[in-house]
């Protein structure tokens, strides 16, 4: 209806619905503000991803009270995995209950069980101090609900935290979960109707791992998860993965799916997807004093090297009918081939792309990095940065002395590590002038480089 007014209204506003048009994500940037199709950002932290025919469900913690505290699973839904619409909630608090919006709700995973006809939500439930350690589940009729609150409880009597469920072939379904004090990490079978567990499969004693996820390929059942570690990811060991030919077990570990210093590209497994012969890893990167702008971290699993790997990817885009990726290209620009200004000053160091970045920004420094190709059609433009500080920082962005822009850089764990944030930029279509650092009070991140990429 709306298109159809505007096309009557004549040329101008045609060229307004093409430029909203051509707009339209196509990528997918992993640590950038994610908005649903009416604007707002996506409150679906720790997701859980149902598919049905073809379409896709998002589930997930809204946060945007910033607040740990129970607000709503959200329910949104996707037929691309970009584009997503948020739906009615698919649970919310129920005072005087476990669920209440005094407690924890996380990690909500829904699966369609066969037998009962009906869609099976299954969370992490908890008190405000994460004493409870129960699982809650609850149960609907369509994807979204809304859902029926069935009850909280510690399967067989256990803790349960980070969860998840993984549904095999056979309809049959497991419990994923810490346990124990976060100590032992089971995986317990369901009951034919999902609403309970039944008895315990698999047992990795003292594993002490959380947020979990299972993708089954080629008969090989891969368990992704992490170390305990709450919303502040460790510096080392931080992911594992234990492989095994059956959900009973053994499992034996392989390599970390990212390098140890990039802590997951700073996230924490959600969700894993499979994707073809590959698969989608679904993180948040938590942002814990604003859990409201916690980033979503989708990255393209890829089994290339035999184990599962991240592929660091800036921009990136699904095949879902070939079921393939494909990580976009940028030019680089080294910052410290720029033009610095003030305190500004070139810093070594072997993590660095170069052996170099500019530190010092901010606070009277900053650096212009000249002579950027553009494509006058907006673009991703990935800003690669240090910060060994424990807290995020940020740096003033602007192009062609434009009013600038301030872009977060959350802590990269270490001050010889780089992470990328990426921000969108109005590039005029060839050589432009892009000034970071300038005008702001606080230090920036020591600037590596920037990555332009053509996609927008
Ligand atoms: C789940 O099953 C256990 C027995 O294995 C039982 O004690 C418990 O009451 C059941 N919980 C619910 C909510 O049905
Ligand atoms: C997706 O893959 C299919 C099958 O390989 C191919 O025909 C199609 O052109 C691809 N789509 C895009 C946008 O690349
Ligand atoms: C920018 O970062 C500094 C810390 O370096 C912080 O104090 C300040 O609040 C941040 N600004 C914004 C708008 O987030
Ligand atoms: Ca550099």
């Amino acid at each position: 209806m709306l298109a159809l007014r505007r096309i009557i209204v004549g040329p101008l506003a045609l060229i307004a619905l093409a430029r909203s048009v051509a707009s339209v994500d196509t990528v997918i940037v992993p640590g950038a503000p994610w908005t649903d199709t009416s604007g707002n950002l996506i409150q679906a932290h720790g997701a859980g991803i149902l598919t049905v025919g073809s379409t896709y469900y998002w589930f997930g913690e809204d946060k945007s009270a910033n607040s740990a505290l129970f607000k709503a699973v959200s329910c949104y839904s996707s037929n691309d995995l970009l584009t997503w619409s948020r739906q009615n909630n698919a649970l919310t608090p129920i005072s005087g209950t476990s669920i209440s919006s005094s407690n924890i709700v996380e990690r909500p995973k829904v699966i369609f069980n066969k037998n009962n006809n009906q869609y099976v939500m299954w969370f992490h439930s908890d008190t405000s101090n994460y004493g409870a350690a129960m699982v809650g589940v609850a149960t609907a009729s369509s994807p979204c609900g809304p859902y029926t609150y069935k009850g909280s409880w510690k399967p067989l009597g256990a803790d349960s935290r980070d969860e998840s469920i993984f549904q095999d072939t056979a309809q049959t379904a497991y419990l994923l979960y810490a346990s124990d004090n976060n100590q032992n990490f089971k995986i317990t079978q369901l009951d034919s109707n999902y609403y309970n567990v039944t008895s315990t499969v698999s047992e990795l004693s003292g594993a002490t791992l959380e947020a979990p996820g299972i993708i089954k390929r080629n008969g090989v059942y891969y368990l992704f998860a992490s170390h305990t570690s709450g919303f502040v990811p460790p510096y080392s060991e931080y992911y594992s993965v234990h492989i095994s030919s059956s959900l009973h077990g053994p499992w034996t570990s392989q390599a970390d799916i990212a390098p140890e210093s990039s802590r997951t590209f700073y996230s924490q497994n959600a969700y894993d997807l499979p994707l073809g012969s590959n698969g989608i890893y679904m993180g948040d990167r938590w942002r814990p004093d604003l859990l409201g702008s916690s980033r979503y971290i989708w990255l393209p699993i890829s089994w290339a090297s035999g184990s599962p790997q991240l592929v660091q990817a800036d921009v990136w885009s699904i095949n879902l009918s070939a079921g393939t990726y494909s990580v976009a290209s940028g030019t680089t620009y080294e910052a410290e081939s720029g033009t610095l200004s003030g305190s500004a000053k070139v810093a070594s160091g072997s993590g660095f792309s170069g052996g170099k970045v500019v530190g010092y920004l901010g606070h009277g420094g900053s650096v212009q990095i000249k002579n950027v190709q553009g494509n006058g059609n907006g673009q991703w433009v990935a800003v690669y940065y240090a910060n060994g500080d424990s807290t995020y920082r940020n740096v003033t962005v602007s192009v062609n002395g434009g009013s600038s822009v301030l872009l977060d850089q959350p802590d990269t764990g270490n001050g010889q590590v780089t992470l990328s944030v990426p921000i969108k930029l109005n590039l005029n279509n060839g050589a432009n002038t892009i000034t970071f650092g300038a005008g702001q009070s606080n230090y920036a991140g020591d600037l590596d480089k920037i990555i332009v990429y053509q996609q927008g």
